[in-house]
Order: C-alpha cells, then structure tokens, then sequence
C-alpha cells in the first residue's frame, strides 16, 4: 500500500497581511487588507478608502510576525515543520504598487525570513500575492480590472524571483484564485472597489468587471510562470485554488446538472486554464447567459498556454450542495461560497460544514483531472479557544478535525494521489480573512491578541501543538 512520501511537506500556512502587521514600518505601503475594518460572523468588515480615526484596522498589527519571526519559526521548527506556506507583502517591496525600484529594508526583511528558515532546513512556500494588492493599485486603475497591473504585477516578480532564487524555490501565483468568480473576490483578491467605502457584503456586484479582472490575473500568472521556466529552472510554479466541494443535494438529474454548473464555474474554471493552458469551452455558455465579454489582446491565448503551473495547490475546508429545486432553502455558510445544507455533515461555529472524506474525494478527482503533483496548502477549523489559567488550550475539536482530514489524505494517496505535502491554514492564530477577527482562530499555538485590539502577543502552545508534531515525526503512519 503506498503511504505518505518520504519527503512529504508537513509545515504549516500564513498570509503575510493576516500575520505580519508593521502595516507602515521600513516603508511599507497599505494595501486593501489594510483598509479593512474589523468584523465578525455576524457584523461585516467594511472597506474605507481614509483611515478612520478610532477604528480598529486588524491587519496592521495583526499577530506581528515582522518582529516575532524568530520566536515563530523556532516554534515551527520545534514541530518539526519541512515547509512554511508564507506570502510576501506586495506592499513591502512596492509600497503603492507603481515605483519604479524596490524597496530595499522591505526585500531585507524577507532575507532575514529565509535565512532563519534555512538555518532549520525548512522549506519556504511563498505566495506571491496572498490578498495583499497595494491599495495605490485600487486607486489607479481599479485594482486588477486595469490591464497595466500585470506590468506593476511582473515588475514585482522579478524584483522577488531575482532577489530569493537561491533561497526559495516553491512559488503560488495568486492565492485562492478563483476568488475572483464570487462577489467576495472583488474586496479580497481583485480590488475592483475603487471610491468603495461600506461593508464587504455590499459591494456592488460587477461580473464583468470581476471576470476581466480575472483574464489579467492569468496572464499574469501565466507570465510569472514563463519567466521562472526560462530563467529560473530550480523553480517549481504552482497555482492556488479554493476548492469549495459540492455534491448534487438529491439524485434528481437536475440536481446533478447544476451541480456540475455550480462545480465548473467555481472549482474548474480557474483550475483549467492555470493546469491546461486555455479558457475551457463551458465557460463560453455562461459569458454570453452573463452579458460577460472578456477583452483579449493579440498573444493572450498564447501567454496562457506558455505559462501552466507545474504543480496543484488548493486549499479545503468544507462542502456544500447544490439544487435546482428553489423550494430547498436550508443553506450553510462557507469559505466564500456556501451552498444548500447537506443533512449528513455537521458544521463549524461559523457555519461551515466539515467533511473530511470530501477532501479524499477532491484530491482524487483533481488527480484524474490533471495528473499533477497535490499539495493541500490550506485546512483547519476556525474555532473559539479557551485559554485557562495556566496558559493552556485544550483544543481536541480542532485535533479531530485535522485527524479526519488527515487520514482520509492518507486515503487518497492509498487510492493512487501523487500528494507532496500538506499546511494546515494558520498554523499560529492570525486575523480571520472573512471576518477581520481574532476570534476566529485556527492555530496550534495561541497568540495573546484580541478583537478589542488588546493583548500581548505572546505565544503558547496548545494541545494540537503536540499532536501535530508527533504526525510529523511519525510522517504520517498512524494514519
Ligand atoms: C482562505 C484564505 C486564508 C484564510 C482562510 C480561512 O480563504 O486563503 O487567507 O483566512 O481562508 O478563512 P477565514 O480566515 O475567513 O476563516
């Protein structure tokens, strides 16, 4: 029976603007995230274009890894982590997005960040741009929908790809890419809100700006993956997808049709164009039923194909049904897209339903699909923690959660899955992307900050701490 590789990447998952803070240090521009308000499962965030005197912007200090990073990694390596997922801040080395060199103390800081990693043998992931757009970018050209982003993007990239070739060698384009085809993505990935100021859940809703948005997205992944492949050899390009199952909520054909639609749009579309190189046909359909024309340039379809990722990432968290039958109305949450409730699973605090045999199913359809290499690089329950006196977190919900996701990736590699790794999602609490909060948390070590803004910072380790590194040092066989 096949198990886990031997060089299998446990590690764990961050974002540089859930995580870092130092929002404005060593000359550091604000992107979206930092524009953002906190919220909660019941109250929005909201977007501002001016900073609001006595609001709490949660990403600006977030859990500060800028001046904790060595106390961090040390703890990763004491799990015996063999990659870190981070991502690098867009704003760090182009404060708006637009100058014409690097930042230099923004580049240095990463520098630092590497070495420390190396000095454990820990292998660096990085996102390239993980929800980090530079606001300057929203300003003048209505984030990604403007077309000369992916010229601000490329020059970034290589100012990155030149900077760290010795030091980092898995690379993700975008983060959850396909993002971009739900409302959400506009605030979070895209930045299409330009003049917006109002709660996430209001923002105007623009397919076809979002799906324009998107096509410059490709291209520019697609030329980041060409670039690494002519002059960087030893790297490994990746895309990242949020992969959001969904299951026919009866056998009714109808059900599985739309299904299948809900599937393709959300889950497919983005994958077939980074793994294959080109629009798939089904799309056409839904552009002409949408009113959506995507404006192409002369050598587009060829950038594209030029620039496939060489391996699959996504992240999973839970599953969802989809009907045709409007008079079914139960719906569950999700990590931006919910669907109808499915009465065989059961769901997290904020409303996400769990299920661990979806991923089995997920990574073995991706494997049909594309035959690349799989890393799930995001996983986890955002769950309240209760930390007692004696600095403890006794989180077993969150250890169960994660020993059924796990065995059922030891089910699919058993089921043929070529699965190179596995980073759990906010391995150290960090600010929730949905919902700006803290108390959202999914570490397995706890950091001392709170929604009102207070706390110390400090870190401990809660149970899951040990579990984890206890899978690790086992590589996975008591799965
Ligand atoms: C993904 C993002 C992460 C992360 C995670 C958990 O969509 O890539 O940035 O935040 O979801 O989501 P949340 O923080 O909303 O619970």
């Amino acid at each position: 029976m096949r198990t886990f590789r031997e060089d299998f990447l446990w590690g764990g998952a961050t974002a540089a603007n859930q995580y870092e803070g130092a929002w404005d240090t060593d000359g550091k521009g604000a992107s979206v995230s930092d524009h953002c308000t906190n919220g909660s499962h019941t109250c929005p965030k909201r977007v501002t274009p001016e900073f609001e005197e006595g609001t709490l912007y949660p990403s600006r200090e977030a859990t500060d890894f800028y001046h904790h990073y060595k106390e961090d990694i040390a703890l990763a390596a004491e799990m015996g982590f063999k990659c870190f997922r981070m991502s690098i801040n867009w704003t760090r080395i182009f404060p708006t997005g637009m100058e014409e060199e690097p930042n230099e103390a923004g580049l240095a800081f990463y520098d630092r960040v590497f070495d420390e990693l190396a000095k454990y043998s820990i292998e660096p992931l990085v996102t390239i741009s993980h929800y980090e757009l530079p606001y300057g970018l929203v300003e003048a050209y209505n984030g990604w929908y403007g077309r000369e982003v992916i010229d601000h993007f490329m020059r970034y990239v290589e100012a990155i790809f030149n900077r760290y070739q010795d030091k980092v060698k898995y690379w993700l384009t975008f983060n959850e890419i396909n993002s971009g085809t739900m409302p959400m993505g506009a605030v979070l990935s895209l930045g299409t809100i330009r003049g917006f100021n109002g709660p996430v859940n209001k923002v105007p809703d623009e397919p076809q700006i979002r799906f324009q948005g998107l096509h410059h997205q490709f291209l520019a992944s697609a030329r980041a993956i060409r670039l690494a492949h002519e002059k960087y050899p030893q790297f490994k390009m990746g895309n990242m997808n949020l992969f959001a199952t969904k299951y026919p909520y009866t056998c009714n054909p109808a059900d599985v049709l739309e299904c299948q639609k809900q599937m393709r749009v959300v889950n497919w579309f983005c994958s077939d164009v980074q793994a294959r190189g080109y629009y798939p046909t089904y799309m056409e359909r839904y552009f002409e039923e949408k009113g959506i024309t995507i404006a192409k340039e002369p050598g587009d379809d060829e950038i594209l194909r030029q620039g496939t990722i060489d391996f699959y990432t996504f992240s999973y968290y839970m599953s969802a049904c989809e009907t045709a039958d409007p008079e079914v109305t139960a719906k569950s949450g999700g990590n931006l897209v919910g669907g109808v409730t499915n009465p065989y699973l059961k769901a997290s605090d904020w409303g996400w339903q769990i299920d661990p045999e979806g991923l089995r199913y997920t990574l073995n359809e991706l494997w049909d699909r594309y035959q690349l290499p799989l890393m799930v690089v995001e996983n986890g329950l955002g769950a309240r923690d209760e930390l007692t006196e004696d600095g403890k977190v006794h989180d077993s919900y969150r250890i169960d959660y994660l020993e059924k996701h796990i065995a059922q990736m030891a089910e699919a590699v058993r089921d043929g899955v070529d699965l190179m790794g596995y980073t759990p999602w906010g391995w150290i609490d960090v600010v929730s992307a949905s919902t700006g909060e803290m108390a959202k948390r999914y570490g397995f070590v706890y950091v001392k900050k709170y929604d009102d803004g207070t706390g110390d910072l400090s870190r401990l380790r809660k149970d899951s701490f040990y579990w984890y590194q206890n899978v690790i040092r086992e590589n996975g066989k008591q799965f």
